[in-house]
C-alpha cells in the first residue's frame, strides 16, 4: 500500500480522539497523540523507512507497539483498533473533535441530549439555539462554535488558491529548481497548467541527471514549510503559504507521456485512455504502448500524434468536447493575447483609480496596444464618485487633451455606465453618443428574480448606445455566486443586437467563466477580454482574461479587441 506519513499520523490522531469518547486511559491516548507528531515530523516516508528494514520502534516516541500497528497499515491499509473503534461511533464525530473548544466529552454530552453525529448537525443546531440550552453550554459557547464552524469552512473553501497567485508563486520555484545543475527539463502540469482559475495544488515534472540531489534541493527551498514525503523520485511538501507542491522525477523517455498524464485533467485522461484502448494501444504516464513496445513518449506532440489526435492544448483539456474536436482536425483557432490590439475596460483618479488618464495612457503604449478606453463609472455609483454629464463633459475633454499630447496609442473616451433597476442607462443617450465606448454593468440590485434581471438587461441592451456587457454575471471567485438570468435568452437578445460581452480579466471577476465563454460563443455572440484595471499595474491583467477565454474555447475571430482601432470602431458605433 501506497501509505503518506500523513495519512499514518491522521488515522493515530483519530485513534486518540476515539479512546477519548471511551474514556480510556489518559497515558494510552497522550501515546497515539504524540506518535502522530513524530511521523508528521519524519523527513522520509514510512513506506521508504520499512522497505529500507528501519526499525520504527527506535523512534522516541513509537514504540514496539505502535510500530508494529505501523507496519500492519502499511502492508494492509488497515489498523484493526481504529476499524473496531470506529464501529463504535458515528462516522462524523472525529470531525466535530477538529472543532475549538469540543472535546470529546462534550462531544459525548451533544450526541447524547441532541443526537448531533456531524459537523451538520452540529452547525444546524448551534442555529436553532439549541446549543446553549443543555447544560454546561450557553449561550457563548454556542457562538463560539458557529464561529468556529465557519473558520473552519472558510479554511476548506481558501484551501484552493486563485490562479494570479499560484502563478507567482510557481514561477519563483521554478526559477529556483532551474539553478541546480542537475535539472534538465521542468514544467509545471495539473490544473495550473490549465490555466484553471484556482489550483489546489502544484504538480511540478523534472528530468535530471540525479534525482537524489534534485529532491534534496527541492526541499531546501526556503519557502517550505513542511516535507510530507520524501523519497527516491517523488517528493511532497507544503510551502508556507499553505500551498501544497508535489515534484516528480521523470525520465526522459517518457517526459511528455508524464506531462500529457500529470497535466489531466482526470476526466480527460480517462477518455483518451478509452480512445487509445480501441485503437488496440495503451497509454500511461509512462508512455504509448502497442503491445510491450513503446511507440511515443518522449514528447506531447509525439504522444498525440500516436494516438491520432491533433495535438490539445492544455487549457481544452476537461473533457468538454475537445477530444472528438481533435480527432476531427475541428479543434478552435484559440486566441492568444499577442492577438490582443488593446484593452476596453480602465478606471482613472476621475473615479476610483489610482492613476490618471496620461499614466494609463502611457502604460498601455509600453505594453503595445493600439488602444486603450477610459471607462470611468457613472453617476449612480456614488461609493466609486461615478460621473454626472458634466464631469465627464469635462473629462472627455481630458481624454482629448491627452491624445493631442501623445503619440502611438490612441485613447478611446469610454464609461462604464449602470444599468438601472429598469434597464435604463445612469446617462441620457445625449452625452452617451459623444463617446467612442460604452460599457454597461451592474452594480446594485443584484438580487432581482430571474425574470426581471434577464428583462432589465434585454431592455438595457436595447438601448442603441449599449456596446459590452461588463463582468457579465457579476460573480466574485469564492464571494459572490452569479446574479439569477437566463443568460441563454440575454446572448440571443445580444446577437440580434450586435451587443459584446466583456471577459473580465480581474482575477477575482474572471467573469465570464470559462463554461460561460463556451456557451456564449456557441450562440453567436463575440467577446471583449478587458483588464477592468484600476492602476497602471493591473493593466497587465490581459493574459488571466485570455487564459479564461482559452479555457471557454474563445477563437481569435469572436474578440473584438484582436481587431485593429480603425476595424474595431465600425463594431461600436451606435446601431440607431
Ligand atoms: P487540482 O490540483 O485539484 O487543482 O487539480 P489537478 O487537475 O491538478 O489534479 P491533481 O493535482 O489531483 O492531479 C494532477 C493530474 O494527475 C490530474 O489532472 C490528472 C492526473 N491524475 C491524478 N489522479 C488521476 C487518476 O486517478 N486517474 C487519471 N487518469 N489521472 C489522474
Ligand atoms: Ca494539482
Ligand atoms: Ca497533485
Ligand atoms: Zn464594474
Amino acid at each position: 500500500m501506497d501509505v503518506s506519513n500523513a495519512e499514518v499520523a491522521q488515522a493515530f490522531e483519530d485513534i486518540a480522539i476515539l479512546l477519548e469518547l471511551e474514556n480510556a486511559n489518559p497515558f494510552r491516548i497522550r501515546a497515539y497523540q504524540n506518535a502522530a507528531r513524530v511521523i508528521n515530523g519524519l523527513s522520509q516516508p514510512v513506506t521508504d523507512l520499512l522497505a529500507k528494514a528501519v526499525d520504527l520502534s527506535e523512534y522516541r516516541g513509537i514504540g514496539k507497539d505502535l510500530s508494529k500497528k505501523i507496519m500492519g497499515y502499511v502492508k494492509t491499509g488497515h489498523i484493526p483498533l481504529l476499524d473496531e473503534l470506529s464501529k463504535h461511533h458515528p462516522k462524523g464525530i472525529i470531525e466535530l473533535a477538529r472543532i475549538e473548544n469540543l472535546g470529546p466529552k462534550r462531544i459525548q454530552i451533544l450526541h447524547d441530549k441532541l443526537g448531533i453525529t456531524s459537523l451538520k448537525d452540529l452547525k444546524s443546531s448551534a442555529e436553532k439555539g439549541q446549543i446553549k440550552k443543555v447544560k454546561g453550554f450557553g449561550e457563548k459557547t454556542e457562538k463560539k462554535i458557529l464561529k468556529a464552524i465557519k473558520e473552519l469552512t472558510a479554511i476548506r473553501k481558501e484551501s484552493r488558491v486563485p490562479l494570479h497567485l499560484v502563478d507567482q508563486i510557481a514561477r519563483q520555484l521554478v526559477l529556483y529548481l532551474k539553478k541546480s545543475k542537475e535539472v534538465r527539463q521542468v514544467e509545471v502540469a495539473g490544473s495550473y497548467r490549465r490555466r484553471k482559475e484556482t489550483v489546489g495544488d502544484l504538480d511540478i515534472l523534472v528530468t535530471c541527471n540525479n534525482s537524489k540531489n534534485i529532491i534534496d534541493h527541492f526541499v531546501a527551498y526556503e519557502n517550505v514549510k513542511n516535507i510530507i514525503s520524501k523519497g527516491s523520485t517523488r517528493s511532497s511538501v507544503v510551502l508556507r503559504d499553505g500551498l501544497h507542491v508535489d515534484l516528480r522525477v521523470l525520465k526522459e523517455e517518457s517526459f511528455g507521456s508524464g506531462l500529457y498524464y500529470f497535466t489531466g485533467s482526470k476526466a480527460h485522461n480517462i477518455e483518451v485512455r478509452k480512445i487509445a484502448k480501441k485503437m488496440g494501444l495503451k497509454i500511461n504516464e509512462y508512455g504509448v504502448f502497442k503491445g510491450s513496445k513503446k511507440i511515443a513518449g518522449v514528447n506531447e506532440e509525439e504522444v498525440f500524434k500516436a494516438i491520432h489526435l491533433d495535438y490539445i492544448p492544455p487549457e481544452l483539456r476537461e473533457n468538454r468536447g475537445e477530444i472528438k474536436a481533435a480527432s476531427e482536425h475541428c479543434l478552435p483557432n484559440l486566441i492568444t493575447v499577442t492577438d490582443l490590439r488593446g484593452d476596453l475596460h480602465a478606471h482613472t483618479t476621475a473615479t476610483d483609480g489610482k492613476n490618471t488618464i496620461l499614466e494609463m495612457a502611457e502604460k498601455a503604449r509600453e505594453l503595445g496596444h493600439n488602444y486603450l478606453a477610459i471607462t470611468d463609472h457613472s453617476q449612480h455609483v456614488h461609493v466609486a464618485n461615478g460621473l454626472d454629464v458634466e464631469r465627464l463633459k469635462k473629462h472627455i475633454k481630458d481624454i482629448d487633451r491627452i491624445n493631442e499630447k501623445i503619440s502611438g496609442i490612441k485613447i478611446l473616451k469610454g464609461i462604464e455606465v449602470d444599468i438601472l433597476e429598469d434597464g435604463s442607462l445612469d446617462l441620457p443617450n445625449s452625452i452617451l453618443a459623444e463617446l467612442d465606448i460604452r460599457i454597461c454593468s451592474i452594480h446594485y440590485k443584484l438580487k432581482m428574480n430571474k425574470k426581471d434581471m434577464t428583462e432589465r438587461i434585454i431592455r438595457a441592451m436595447d438601448n442603441p448606445y449599449f456596446n459590452i456587457l461588463g463582468h457579465p454575471t457579476g460573480r466574485l471567485i469564492f464571494k459572490r455566486a452569479p446574479y439569477e438570468f437566463d443568460l441563454e435568452k440575454v446572448v440571443k437578445a445580444a446577437v440580434e443586437r450586435g451587443k459584446f460581452f466583456e471577459i473580465n480579466c480581474r482575477p477575482d471577476r474572471l467573469d465570464l467563466s470559462a463554461e460561460h465563454c463556451q456557451m456564449v460563443q456557441e450562440l453567436g455572440a463575440k467577446f471583449a477580454i478587458s483588464t477592468d484595471a484600476h492602476s497602471t499595474m493591473e493593466l497587465n491583467f490581459l493574459n488571466f482574461g485570455t487564459d479564461q477565454a482559452r479555457r471557454g474555447w474563445v477563437e481569435k475571430k469572436n474578440v473584438i479587441n484582436s481587431l485593429m482601432w480603425k476595424e474595431l470602431r465600425k463594431l461600436l458605433s451606435p446601431n440607431l
